[in-house]
């Protein structure tokens, strides 16, 4: 028998006595969603840039890589492009405390705004490594509108698809944080707001291996709850506190709403997509 509702029945409990949720995501959250994460075997994005003749994989998100050879990250994005694909139950299961009024905040490293999809309010999401929403000139940092954007990607006779500013003929790129680029001052804004407060962390579908977002969830105070939900073990999940659930995150959003009494709602917003 599944050890998960034993597992969750406590935290249930204190979402029940009135406690937030706080969400740190990684691109598991989105694999079921259809989106492949980095670092799966198999099916990872990085298992699969073969075709991109990069030097190493994680060129493809390297900001000096970029410069020289914009079409490997252009070639990704048609892939990854939001409006393709529909949030997940763990999604939705962020949304649900959301409207309970039991969501503190959502600090997660995707870039496909599925957050914002399944209509988690913006004062709630923290990009920590930008999104797909906005778009700058790499060069004189001028913005493109994400509707100009893909009119240029679309067409692939003009500069291979890659969007080229129309005041310095510089690359454009979207609001994604390359490596080599700063992160947003908003993260850490709200992180020493936050940090101190947090109740309950659920952290999900990532390999915390990118820094400084792994050391958010790594470094929580002690009082704090933290349950890790991904299909491998990571991180220091071995406080008296903690719970590890090595499973899928939709499972456990699907348990944990029935545990909660949600699971109608759940399969409203699912129907509803
Ligand atoms: P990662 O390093 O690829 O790790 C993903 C983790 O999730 C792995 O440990 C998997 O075992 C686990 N996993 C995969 N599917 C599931 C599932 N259904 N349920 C539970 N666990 C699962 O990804 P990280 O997010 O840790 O790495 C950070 C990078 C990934 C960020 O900079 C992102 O921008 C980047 N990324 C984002 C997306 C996206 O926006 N959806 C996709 C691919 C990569």
């Amino acid at each position: 028998m599944s050890d998960i509702p034993k597992l969750l029945q406590p935290i249930a409990e204190e979402i029940k006595k009135g406690k937030k949720v706080t969400f740190f995501n990684g691109a598991g959250i989105s694999t079921k969603a259809g989106i492949p994460d980095f670092r799966s075997p198999k099916t990872g994005l990085y298992a699969n840039l073969a075709k991109l003749n990069l030097p190493y994989a994680e060129a493809v998100f390297d900001i000096d890589y970029f410069r020289e050879s914009p079409e490997a990250f252009y070639t990704l994005a048609d892939e990854l492009y939001p409006g393709k694909f529909a949030p997940t139950k763990y999604h939705h299961l962020i949304r649900l405390l959301q409207d309970k009024n039991q969501l503190r905040r959502v600090y997660t490293q995707n870039i496909d705004t599925l957050e914002r999809i399944a209509g988690v309010r913006d004062e709630f999401i923290i990009e920590a490594h930008g999104s797909f929403a906005k778009n700058h000139c790499i060069d004189c940092s001028e913005e493109m509108s994400t509707e100009r954007v893909k009119e240029l990607m679309s067409n692939k006779e003009k500069n291979n698809g890659v969007p080229i500013c129309e005041s310095c003929k510089g690359y454009v790129k979207p609001d994604i944080v390359f490596f080599g680029e700063g992160l947003p001052e908003k993260l850490f804004e709200t992180w020493s707001e936050d940090e101190k407060e947090i109740e309950i962390a659920l952290v999900g579908g990532t390999s915390l291996t990118v820094y400084p977002f792994a050391s958010f969830p790594l470094e929580l105070h002690k009082d704090c709850t933290r349950v890790l939900i991904n299909r491998e073990r990571v991180g220091n999940f071995t406080r008296k506190k903690d719970t590890v659930l090595l499973h899928d995150c939709d499972e456990i959003a699907t348990e944990l709403c029935e545990l909660l009494g949600w699971a109608s709602e759940l399969e409203a917003l699912v129907k509803a997509e």
